[in-house]
């Protein structure tokens, strides 16, 4: 490739570029048109579990501006949107044998069809956490791998079955590590279940976000099978899993050091966790030792299932960290992360989110690393940066987001060099995200959005990163971006 050709001529013509986001992070209207309760619903309200008190109850309110989020996305001309379904607006109760809500299919169902008149591709994530609060309740949802496969399956179905014709690009699940790790080890997402009881009345960290995952995986499995065997023929679609995971880089040469930065990857980032299983069939080494026997065993015919089952490699990614060995953190394979060379420099700019660096080399080395490991089409699903201390800062002088600039000129940079200098085969990549939003344990402290968002009027105000990303984008159109801001 020329090294001076323009960012716009070199992607391929059926790259997808989008932006991304969540149901419970933005779509607010908790208990209008049947919506049943999630587990985020109640947790949210309890006292220290979101860092400013605050609830997803109105959230970026999109329930109701749905048609501004998309005419937004189509001002800023990408070509796909990543969103979620709530599970709990399609069955309240969340259950294979609970009503269907009909309202819920049909707010989605008017979505996409909105998107598709747009010229914007619906990318469906199926359970970004939102689990139906009455499966935690009457049989500890993801704890009962029995009964949550079951009702996952149930719940997959009906998407395709309603918007299968439409949606051609499903995720089944978003970021599962968070879902166990998070969830059920340290207890800082819903449902909140830890061993430390300061945190949680109950939980068990050493043993349940290995059940949840294994769940998860299976759901997970069995919702491709039967997305492949009963609509894939006549929707020919794709599906697959998205996973989070950061590069990790020893902290200096040290064979200890080195492999911990191995260990990193293999166990503490979420890719191997599920990622080995999914695409490779097993979990890995260094997980089985550490772990031993509270990794649970597939049986023979559920790794049938679960091998394969992923169309291609979803990749959620945002920092770097560099590793050192030690620690008492099981969740990270003994590893600590730091972002301190051993020189004293920093790795990169520091965002809000304390676990964030702006270190584009490591996208790139990750992106290498996943393509080689797992040999599939990549999809980056999530990337995006945090400006520090983005909500004190005034209008309209926090449109003008340098540091998100910088960040994602250099990540879409090393996007370019993974793909044409180093032949990854990257096929999408959805910035998170598109509105400023809740951001779960952060409540609305924290801003990820290319859109501001003022929550007491609910306005949405391009930031510079948008307009930045409009341009990188080969559908790019900032002379119409500039009308809005
Ligand atoms: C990912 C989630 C997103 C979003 C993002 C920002 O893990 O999939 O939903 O929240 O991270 O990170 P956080 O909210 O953890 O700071």
């Amino acid at each position: 490739m020329a090294a001076n050709t323009t960012p716009a001529q070199t992607f391929p013509h059926d790259f997808i570029w989008g932006f991304a986001t969540a149901s419970f992070q933005i779509e607010g209207s908790t208990n209008v048109d049947g919506r049943g309760k999630s587990i985020w619903d109640d947790f949210s309200k309890i006292p220290g579990k979101t860092q400013d008190g605050k609830d997803g109850d109105v959230a970026t309110d999109s329930y109701n501006r749905w048609k501004e989020d998309i005419e937004l996305l189509a001002e800023y001309g990408v070509k796909s949107y990543r969103f979620s379904i709530a599970w709990s607006r399609i069955i309240p109760l969340g259950g294979r044998n609970d009503p269907v809500n009909q309202k819920g299919i049909e707010f989605y169902s008017k979505f996409i069809d909105a998107l598709l008149a747009k010229g914007i591709i619906p990318f469906v994530t199926l359970y970004h956490w939102d689990l139906p609060q009455a499966l935690h309740d009457r049989y500890g949802g993801w704890l009962n791998k029995e009964e949550i496969v079951k009702d996952y399956v149930n719940y997959a179905k009906i998407c395709y079955e309603s918007f299968g014709d439409r949606v051609k690009h499903w995720l089944t699940m978003n970021e599962p590590w968070c879902v166990s790790i998070l969830g059920y080890g340290r207890g800082v997402f819903a449902p909140g279940r830890c061993s430390d009881r300061a945190r949680s009345p109950e939980g068990d960290s050493s043993t349940e976000p290995y059940i949840v995952a294994h769940s998860v995986i299976l759901a997970h499995a069995y919702a491709v099978k039967l997305y492949r065997d009963q609509f894939k023929s006549q929707q020919h679609g794709e599906i697959g899993i998205t996973l989070n995971g950061d590069w990790a880089m020893p902290y200096d040469n040290s064979p200890e050091n080195v492999a911990a930065a191995q260990r990193a990857l293999d166990f503490a980032i979420g890719e191997c966790i599920y990622a080995d299983p999914v695409y490779l069939g097993h979990y890995p080494e260094s997980m089985r030792m550490i772990l031993g026997d509270r990794l649970p065993v597939f049986t023979p015919e559920e790794l049938v299932v679960v091998k394969g089952s992923s169309d291609f490699y979803g990749m959620n990614t945002y920092t770097t960290n560099l590793c050192k060995a030690g620690g008492d953190d099981i969740f990270q394979g003994y590893v600590d992360y730091t972002f301190t060379r051993p020189d004293g420099t920093q790795l990169g700019n520091q965002a809000h989110s304390g676990w964030l660096q702006d270190y584009a080399p490591g996208f790139r080395s990750l992106l290498n690393y996943l393509y080689k490991r797992y040999k599939l089409p990549i999809y980056v699903t999530e990337n995006g940066f945090s400006v520090k201390d983005e909500s004190m800062k005034p209008m309209p002088h926090v449109l003008h987001d340098e540091e998100r600039v910088h960040y994602f000129r250099g990540t879409t940079s090393s996007l370019r060099a993974a793909m044409f200098e180093d032949g990854v085969d990257v096929k999408a990549y959805f910035p998170w995200s598109l509105l400023d939003n809740f951001e779960w344990a952060d409540g609305y402290i924290t801003r990820f959005g290319l859109t501001y968002v003022d929550y007491d009027t609910q306005k949405r105000y391009p930031k510079d990163s948008a307009k930045f990303l409009t341009q990188v984008s080969y559908r790019s159109c900032p002379c119409r971006l500039a009308l809005l801001i």
